[in-house]
């Protein structure tokens, strides 16, 4: 199911961007590069106790290598393995927005294995320590920030983060339709 979607204010967008591109850059190289991602993910599995050999943890990492793939192919203009902060907003502006179906296809995909590695409980959702423990190896966020980003995420109040209510929250985002705070992940 798409998101709708509605056209974006540039500047908002751009700042929007440029606090997601910090949030991806895990080793502040100052671009964004395969091998955050990977940390993103190693991370994640460490925090959930995966071995780095389980099926969740493989999909993950399979997924982030098709979300470099993607941001590569629309980002990496000068084809050197790395994305500049103004080659992300750029290609995510011009290319990556301006097909939300793309988008939609893509991020589902990678947010539909990251709820898979971090549900420790296997109930198809987030609750909110899962939340927590995620925000917190995948994106080094504070407690405090995710506990207050879980709130504002979980629309329909019953206590869990389905893959739809992240999928919509991420979409706006990237849109920056809404306050970072408000989104997946939490601004830090
Ligand atoms: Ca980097
Ligand atoms: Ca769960
Ligand atoms: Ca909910």
């Amino acid at each position: 199911m798409a998101v709708e979607v509605t056209v974006p204010d540039p500047e908002v967008q751009a700042r929007a961007l440029a606090l997601r591109f910090r949030h991806w850059d895990r080793d502040n190289s100052g671009f964004l590069e395969l091998s955050d991602l990977k940390t993103s993910a190693r991370r994640l599995g460490e925090a959930f106790g995966r071995p780095v050999n389980a099926p969740e943890q493989l999909a993950l990492e399979e997924s982030c290598r098709q979300l470099w793939e993607i941001l590569a192919r629309h980002a990496d203009v000068d084809h050197n393995g790395r994305i500049s902060q103004d080659e992300f907003i750029a290609a995510f502006t011009e290319e990556v927005l301006a097909d939300p179906a793309e988008f939609d296809r893509v991020y589902r995909i990678l947010l539909e294995n990251v709820v898979k590695a971090a549900d420790a409980d296997g109930d198809g959702k987030l609750d909110l320590g899962e939340y927590v423990r995620l925000m917190e190896s995948w994106y080094s966020a504070g407690e405090s920030d995710a506990v207050a980003a879980f709130a504002k995420l979980d629309r329909d109040a019953d206590g869990f983060l389905t893959l739809e209510e992240l999928v919509r929250s991420a979409m706006e985002f990237y849109l920056g339709e809404s306050p970072p705070l408000a989104a997946f992940p939490p601004s830090r």
